[in-house]
Protein backbone atom coordinates (compact mmCIF):
# COMPACT_ATOMS: atom_id res chain seq x y z
CA UNK A 1 0.00 0.00 0.00
CA UNK A 2 2.19 2.34 1.07
CA UNK A 3 4.53 2.03 -2.73
CA UNK A 4 1.63 2.06 -4.49
CA UNK A 5 0.58 4.92 -2.74
CA UNK A 6 3.60 7.11 -2.42
CA UNK A 7 3.47 10.66 -1.43
CA UNK A 8 5.77 11.29 -4.27
CA UNK A 9 2.98 10.24 -6.50
CA UNK A 10 0.73 13.05 -4.92
CA UNK A 11 -2.00 10.16 -5.05
CA UNK A 12 -4.83 10.06 -2.58
CA UNK A 13 -5.81 6.53 -1.11
CA UNK A 14 -10.18 6.41 -1.70
CA UNK A 15 -12.09 3.50 -0.84
CA UNK A 16 -15.47 4.83 -1.44
CA UNK A 17 -16.74 7.46 -3.60
CA UNK A 18 -19.05 10.40 -2.62
CA UNK A 19 -21.73 8.23 -2.60
CA UNK A 20 -20.66 5.57 -0.99
CA UNK A 21 -20.11 3.10 -3.63
CA UNK A 22 -16.89 0.89 -3.52
CA UNK A 23 -14.65 2.31 -6.03
CA UNK A 24 -11.29 0.26 -4.52
CA UNK A 25 -12.11 -3.46 -3.74
CA UNK A 26 -8.70 -4.27 -3.55
CA UNK A 27 -8.59 -2.04 -0.29
CA UNK A 28 -11.86 -2.34 0.59
CA UNK A 29 -11.53 -2.94 4.65
CA UNK A 30 -13.35 -6.60 6.32
CA UNK A 31 -15.39 -5.56 9.08
CA UNK A 32 -18.42 -7.41 9.98
CA UNK A 33 -21.54 -6.10 9.77
CA UNK A 34 -22.32 -5.68 12.85
CA UNK A 35 -19.61 -3.99 14.04
CA UNK A 36 -19.99 -1.84 11.05
CA UNK A 37 -23.44 -0.73 12.27
CA UNK A 38 -21.91 0.08 15.75
CA UNK A 39 -18.78 2.45 14.49
CA UNK A 40 -21.76 4.08 12.43
CA UNK A 41 -23.45 4.65 15.16
CA UNK A 42 -20.46 5.60 17.09
CA UNK A 43 -19.79 8.33 14.75
CA UNK A 44 -23.12 9.65 15.16
CA UNK A 45 -23.16 10.09 18.47
CA UNK A 46 -19.80 11.75 18.02
CA UNK A 47 -21.32 14.23 15.89
CA UNK A 48 -24.41 14.85 18.10
CA UNK A 49 -21.94 15.54 21.03
CA UNK A 50 -19.96 17.26 19.04
CA UNK A 51 -23.19 19.82 17.84
CA UNK A 52 -24.42 20.11 21.27
CA UNK A 53 -21.27 21.20 22.83
CA UNK A 54 -21.26 24.02 20.32
CA UNK A 55 -24.84 24.71 20.93
CA UNK A 56 -24.21 24.82 25.01
CA UNK A 57 -21.50 27.43 24.40
CA UNK A 58 -24.06 29.56 22.73
CA UNK A 59 -26.23 29.44 25.77
CA UNK A 60 -22.97 30.31 28.01
CA UNK A 61 -22.65 26.92 29.47
CA UNK A 62 -19.28 26.14 28.35
CA UNK A 63 -16.32 27.84 27.47
CA UNK A 64 -14.76 27.78 23.88
CA UNK A 65 -14.32 24.68 21.81
CA UNK A 66 -13.21 23.50 18.76
CA UNK A 67 -15.92 21.43 16.89
CA UNK A 68 -15.06 18.08 15.29
CA UNK A 69 -18.28 18.59 12.44
CA UNK A 70 -16.76 17.11 9.43
CA UNK A 71 -13.77 15.14 10.48
CA UNK A 72 -15.87 12.17 12.03
CA UNK A 73 -14.35 9.42 9.79
CA UNK A 74 -10.73 10.61 10.83
CA UNK A 75 -11.32 9.48 14.73
CA UNK A 76 -14.12 6.58 14.12
CA UNK A 77 -11.05 5.00 11.37
CA UNK A 78 -8.55 5.58 14.58
CA UNK A 79 -11.27 4.29 17.38
CA UNK A 80 -11.96 1.49 15.31
CA UNK A 81 -8.06 0.03 15.19
CA UNK A 82 -6.70 1.41 18.45
CA UNK A 83 -6.61 -0.81 22.00
CA UNK A 84 -7.19 -0.38 24.78
CA UNK A 85 -3.61 -1.18 25.36
CA UNK A 86 -2.45 1.12 22.70
CA UNK A 87 -1.72 4.86 23.52
CA UNK A 88 -3.54 7.52 22.48
CA UNK A 89 -2.10 11.26 22.37
CA UNK A 90 -4.18 13.76 21.01
CA UNK A 91 -4.23 17.30 19.78
CA UNK A 92 -8.03 18.97 21.07
CA UNK A 93 -10.09 18.23 17.84
CA UNK A 94 -10.67 13.82 18.06
CA UNK A 95 -13.64 13.69 19.99
CA UNK A 96 -14.22 10.21 18.36
CA UNK A 97 -11.04 8.40 18.94
CA UNK A 98 -11.24 9.53 22.58
CA UNK A 99 -14.93 8.12 23.12
CA UNK A 100 -13.60 5.03 21.39
CA UNK A 101 -10.42 4.92 24.43
CA UNK A 102 -13.53 5.19 26.81
CA UNK A 103 -13.13 9.06 27.63
CA UNK A 104 -16.95 9.54 29.40
CA UNK A 105 -18.58 12.50 27.64
CA UNK A 106 -18.75 13.63 31.04
CA UNK A 107 -15.02 13.87 31.12
CA UNK A 108 -14.83 15.76 27.83
CA UNK A 109 -17.55 18.47 29.14
CA UNK A 110 -15.24 19.19 32.31
CA UNK A 111 -12.59 19.92 30.35
CA UNK A 112 -14.16 22.22 28.59
CA UNK A 113 -15.86 23.62 31.23
CA UNK A 114 -11.97 24.51 32.77
CA UNK A 115 -12.29 21.17 35.14
CA UNK A 116 -9.17 19.80 35.79
CA UNK A 117 -11.14 16.13 36.34
CA UNK A 118 -11.99 16.88 32.71
CA UNK A 119 -8.44 15.39 32.22
CA UNK A 120 -8.91 13.00 34.97
CA UNK A 121 -9.81 9.96 32.76
CA UNK A 122 -10.92 7.09 34.68
CA UNK A 123 -11.89 4.55 32.22
CA UNK A 124 -9.31 5.36 29.51
CA UNK A 125 -6.24 3.40 29.64
CA UNK A 126 -3.33 4.98 27.74
CA UNK A 127 -4.39 7.95 26.76
CA UNK A 128 -2.55 11.50 27.59
CA UNK A 129 -4.58 14.58 27.92
CA UNK A 130 -6.03 16.92 25.47
CA UNK A 131 -3.15 19.33 23.91
CA UNK A 132 -3.10 22.35 22.98
CA UNK A 133 0.27 23.60 22.59
CA UNK A 134 0.20 23.10 19.13
CA UNK A 135 2.90 19.61 18.18
CA UNK A 136 3.91 19.58 21.32
CA UNK A 137 2.12 15.95 22.10
CA UNK A 138 4.39 14.85 19.26
CA UNK A 139 7.54 14.95 21.39
CA UNK A 140 5.40 12.90 23.94
CA UNK A 141 4.72 10.59 21.53
CA UNK A 142 8.22 9.63 20.19
CA UNK A 143 9.15 9.16 23.74
CA UNK A 144 6.43 7.27 24.38
CA UNK A 145 7.34 4.99 21.17
CA UNK A 146 10.57 4.68 21.83
CA UNK A 147 9.60 3.32 25.44
CA UNK A 148 7.12 0.75 24.39
CA UNK A 149 10.37 -0.20 22.07
CA UNK A 150 12.66 -0.42 24.64
CA UNK A 151 10.47 -2.50 26.91
CA UNK A 152 10.17 -4.77 23.98
CA UNK A 153 5.98 -4.16 24.74
CA UNK A 154 3.60 -4.87 21.64
CA UNK A 155 2.07 -1.45 21.13
CA UNK A 156 1.19 1.06 19.12
CA UNK A 157 1.33 5.00 19.96
CA UNK A 158 -1.28 6.79 18.08
CA UNK A 159 -0.58 10.69 17.83
CA UNK A 160 -2.80 13.64 16.24
CA UNK A 161 -1.52 16.54 14.84
CA UNK A 162 -3.29 19.54 12.46
CA UNK A 163 -2.29 20.88 9.44
CA UNK A 164 -0.94 23.98 10.68
CA UNK A 165 1.21 21.73 13.48
CA UNK A 166 3.50 20.59 10.85
CA UNK A 167 5.04 24.12 10.44
CA UNK A 168 5.66 23.55 14.14
CA UNK A 169 9.40 22.32 14.92
CA UNK A 170 8.12 19.52 17.17
CA UNK A 171 6.77 18.07 14.51
CA UNK A 172 9.84 17.64 12.88
CA UNK A 173 11.71 17.04 15.61
CA UNK A 174 9.42 13.65 16.60
CA UNK A 175 8.78 12.56 13.34
CA UNK A 176 12.62 12.83 12.93
CA UNK A 177 13.24 11.01 16.06
CA UNK A 178 11.15 8.21 15.60
CA UNK A 179 12.26 8.02 12.16
CA UNK A 180 15.69 7.61 13.71
CA UNK A 181 14.50 4.75 16.59
CA UNK A 182 12.41 2.92 14.18
CA UNK A 183 9.65 3.47 17.10
CA UNK A 184 5.88 2.54 16.92
CA UNK A 185 3.94 5.42 16.50
CA UNK A 186 1.41 6.40 13.51
CA UNK A 187 1.32 10.27 13.28
CA UNK A 188 -1.93 11.46 11.84
CA UNK A 189 -2.37 14.53 10.40
CA UNK A 190 -5.99 15.67 10.44
CA UNK A 191 -5.28 17.96 7.26
CA UNK A 192 -8.55 19.75 7.58
CA UNK A 193 -7.32 23.12 5.07
CA UNK A 194 -7.01 25.50 7.39
CA UNK A 195 -4.63 26.67 10.61
CA UNK A 196 -7.36 28.96 12.34
CA UNK A 197 -7.75 31.45 9.14
CA UNK A 198 -4.20 30.09 7.26
CA UNK A 199 -5.15 27.89 4.36
CA UNK A 200 -2.95 24.76 3.38
CA UNK A 201 -2.10 26.71 0.38
CA UNK A 202 0.42 29.36 2.33
CA UNK A 203 1.24 26.81 5.53
CA UNK A 204 3.80 24.43 3.33
CA UNK A 205 5.14 25.06 -0.13
CA UNK A 206 5.36 21.03 -0.32
CA UNK A 207 3.13 18.95 -2.90
CA UNK A 208 1.58 17.71 0.05
CA UNK A 209 1.96 16.83 3.58
CA UNK A 210 2.40 13.16 4.28
CA UNK A 211 5.73 13.81 1.76
CA UNK A 212 7.39 15.28 4.75
CA UNK A 213 8.29 11.63 5.44
CA UNK A 214 10.36 10.71 2.74
CA UNK A 215 12.75 13.50 4.11
CA UNK A 216 12.71 11.49 7.54
CA UNK A 217 12.82 8.21 5.91
CA UNK A 218 9.79 7.13 7.42
CA UNK A 219 6.67 5.38 5.47
CA UNK A 220 3.76 8.14 4.52
CA UNK A 221 0.48 8.38 3.29
CA UNK A 222 -2.51 10.78 1.86
CA UNK A 223 -5.43 9.24 2.83
CA UNK A 224 -8.79 10.50 1.85
CA UNK A 225 -10.06 11.43 5.43
CA UNK A 226 -13.57 11.35 5.07
CA UNK A 227 -13.73 7.97 3.89
CA UNK A 228 -14.00 6.07 6.71
CA UNK A 229 -13.14 2.98 5.05
CA UNK A 230 -9.88 4.14 3.70
CA UNK A 231 -9.08 5.36 6.85
CA UNK A 232 -9.79 2.20 8.95
CA UNK A 233 -7.46 0.41 6.36
CA UNK A 234 -4.66 2.74 6.73
CA UNK A 235 -4.68 2.60 10.22
CA UNK A 236 -4.73 -0.79 10.17
CA UNK A 237 -1.95 -1.18 7.66
CA UNK A 238 -0.02 1.12 9.87
CA UNK A 239 -0.90 -0.25 12.98
CA UNK A 240 0.44 -3.60 11.61
CA UNK A 241 3.96 -2.60 10.13
CA UNK A 242 4.38 -0.47 13.66
CA UNK A 243 3.83 -4.11 15.71
CA UNK A 244 6.25 -5.33 12.80
CA UNK A 245 9.02 -3.16 13.53
CA UNK A 246 8.68 -1.45 10.43
CA UNK A 247 6.99 1.75 11.55
CA UNK A 248 6.56 4.92 12.33
CA UNK A 249 4.22 5.96 10.23
CA UNK A 250 3.10 9.34 8.93
CA UNK A 251 -0.42 9.66 7.51
CA UNK A 252 -2.08 12.44 5.99
CA UNK A 253 -5.95 12.05 6.31
CA UNK A 254 -7.51 14.91 4.15
CA UNK A 255 -10.64 16.30 5.38
CA UNK A 256 -12.64 19.68 6.21
CA UNK A 257 -13.50 21.34 8.99
CA UNK A 258 -17.20 22.35 8.54
CA UNK A 259 -17.87 24.39 11.42
CA UNK A 260 -15.46 27.44 13.13
CA UNK A 261 -12.06 26.82 14.31
CA UNK A 262 -13.10 27.44 17.60
CA UNK A 263 -16.40 28.65 19.03
CA UNK A 264 -14.41 32.12 18.93
CA UNK A 265 -14.06 31.93 15.22
CA UNK A 266 -16.11 32.94 12.20
CA UNK A 267 -14.99 31.03 9.37
CA UNK A 268 -17.41 33.43 6.98
CA UNK A 269 -14.22 36.15 7.40
CA UNK A 270 -11.80 33.85 5.16
CA UNK A 271 -13.74 30.80 3.41
CA UNK A 272 -16.05 31.35 0.76
CA UNK A 273 -20.19 29.30 0.35
CA UNK A 274 -18.66 27.82 -2.57
CA UNK A 275 -15.89 26.24 -0.68
CA UNK A 276 -18.15 25.01 1.96
CA UNK A 277 -20.59 23.66 -0.23
CA UNK A 278 -18.31 21.91 -2.48
CA UNK A 279 -17.18 19.87 0.56
CA UNK A 280 -20.74 19.09 1.93
CA UNK A 281 -20.63 16.56 -1.22
CA UNK A 282 -17.84 14.45 0.54
CA UNK A 283 -19.22 14.47 4.17
CA UNK A 284 -17.64 11.61 5.69
CA UNK A 285 -21.34 10.47 7.46
CA UNK A 286 -23.18 11.12 4.67
CA UNK A 287 -21.05 8.85 2.62
CA UNK A 288 -20.85 5.93 4.89
CA UNK A 289 -24.32 6.35 5.62
CA UNK A 290 -25.30 5.70 1.84
CA UNK A 291 -23.24 2.64 2.05
CA UNK A 292 -24.96 1.34 5.05
CA UNK A 293 -28.05 2.07 3.55
CA UNK A 294 -27.39 0.47 -0.16
CA UNK A 295 -26.29 -2.81 1.94
CA UNK A 296 -29.52 -2.50 3.68
CA UNK A 297 -27.66 -2.25 7.10
CA UNK A 298 -29.34 1.35 8.29
CA UNK A 299 -32.47 3.67 7.32
CA UNK A 300 -33.54 7.16 8.00
CA UNK A 301 -35.92 6.80 10.81
CA UNK A 302 -33.48 4.62 12.40
CA UNK A 303 -31.16 7.56 12.60
CA UNK A 304 -33.50 9.82 13.97
CA UNK A 305 -34.73 7.62 16.53
CA UNK A 306 -30.85 7.70 17.42
CA UNK A 307 -29.87 11.20 17.27
CA UNK A 308 -33.27 12.20 19.86
CA UNK A 309 -31.48 9.21 22.24
CA UNK A 310 -28.30 10.82 21.59
CA UNK A 311 -29.43 14.86 22.61
CA UNK A 312 -31.75 13.13 25.51
CA UNK A 313 -28.35 11.55 26.88
CA UNK A 314 -26.15 14.59 25.80
CA UNK A 315 -28.19 16.90 28.16
CA UNK A 316 -28.49 14.85 31.18
CA UNK A 317 -24.28 14.29 30.94
CA UNK A 318 -24.14 18.35 30.98
CA UNK A 319 -27.07 18.46 33.97
CA UNK A 320 -24.56 16.59 35.92
CA UNK A 321 -21.47 17.80 34.52
CA UNK A 322 -22.92 21.69 36.44
CA UNK A 323 -23.26 20.12 39.73
CA UNK A 324 -19.74 18.83 39.58
CA UNK A 325 -18.73 22.14 38.69
CA UNK A 326 -20.48 24.09 41.59
CA UNK A 327 -18.44 21.30 44.34
CA UNK A 328 -15.26 22.49 42.24
CA UNK A 329 -12.56 22.26 44.45
CA UNK A 330 -9.99 25.75 44.56
CA UNK A 331 -7.60 26.04 41.60
CA UNK A 332 -4.57 25.98 43.68
CA UNK A 333 -5.59 23.04 45.57
CA UNK A 334 -3.15 20.99 44.14
CA UNK A 335 -0.04 23.30 44.10
CA UNK A 336 0.48 24.50 47.80
CA UNK A 337 0.02 22.54 51.14
CA UNK A 338 -2.40 24.92 52.70
CA UNK A 339 -3.06 28.25 50.48
CA UNK A 340 -0.69 30.85 50.85
CA UNK A 341 -1.95 33.80 53.10
CA UNK A 342 -1.99 36.30 49.89
CA UNK A 343 -4.29 33.99 47.86
CA UNK A 344 -7.04 33.85 51.12
CA UNK A 345 -7.32 37.65 51.35
CA UNK A 346 -9.17 38.16 47.81
CA UNK A 347 -6.86 40.82 47.31
C1 LIG B 1 2.45 26.54 20.04
C2 LIG B 1 1.14 27.20 19.73
N1 LIG B 1 1.11 28.25 18.90
C3 LIG B 1 -0.08 28.84 18.59
C4 LIG B 1 -1.24 28.38 19.15
C5 LIG B 1 -2.57 29.03 18.81
N2 LIG B 1 -3.34 28.12 17.96
C6 LIG B 1 -4.33 27.37 18.45
S1 LIG B 1 -5.02 26.36 17.28
C7 LIG B 1 -3.97 26.96 16.10
C8 LIG B 1 -4.06 26.46 14.68
C9 LIG B 1 -3.87 25.00 14.59
O1 LIG B 1 -4.11 24.62 13.28
P1 LIG B 1 -3.97 23.11 12.87
O2 LIG B 1 -2.68 22.56 13.35
O3 LIG B 1 -4.24 23.02 11.42
O4 LIG B 1 -5.13 22.37 13.70
P2 LIG B 1 -6.70 22.58 13.62
O5 LIG B 1 -7.03 23.66 14.61
O6 LIG B 1 -7.04 22.97 12.23
O7 LIG B 1 -7.30 21.28 14.03
C10 LIG B 1 -3.12 27.92 16.61
C11 LIG B 1 -2.10 28.64 15.83
C12 LIG B 1 -1.16 27.28 20.06
N3 LIG B 1 -2.25 26.75 20.61
N4 LIG B 1 0.04 26.70 20.31
MG1 LIG C 1 -6.01 22.53 10.50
Amino acid sequence: MFKEYTPLKNKIFQVIDNDGKVINTKWMPEIDSERLVKIYKDMLFARTADLQIVSYQRQGRIYTYPPNYGQEAIAAGVGAVIKDHDWMVPAFRELGTMLAKGVTLKEMFLYFMGNEEGSNFKNANFTLPISVPIASQLIHAAGIGYAIKYNKEKKVAYAFVGDGGTSEGDFHEAVNFAGVWKVPVVFIIQNNQYGISTPTSVQTASENLAIKSVAYGVKGIMVDGNDFFAMYRVVEEAAKLCLNGEGPVLIEAVTYRKGAHTTSDDPSKYRTKEEEDAWEEKDPMKRLKAYLIDKGLWSEKEEAKIIIQRRMYSNIFMLRCRTILKSRRNSTTDIYNGNPVRLNNNN
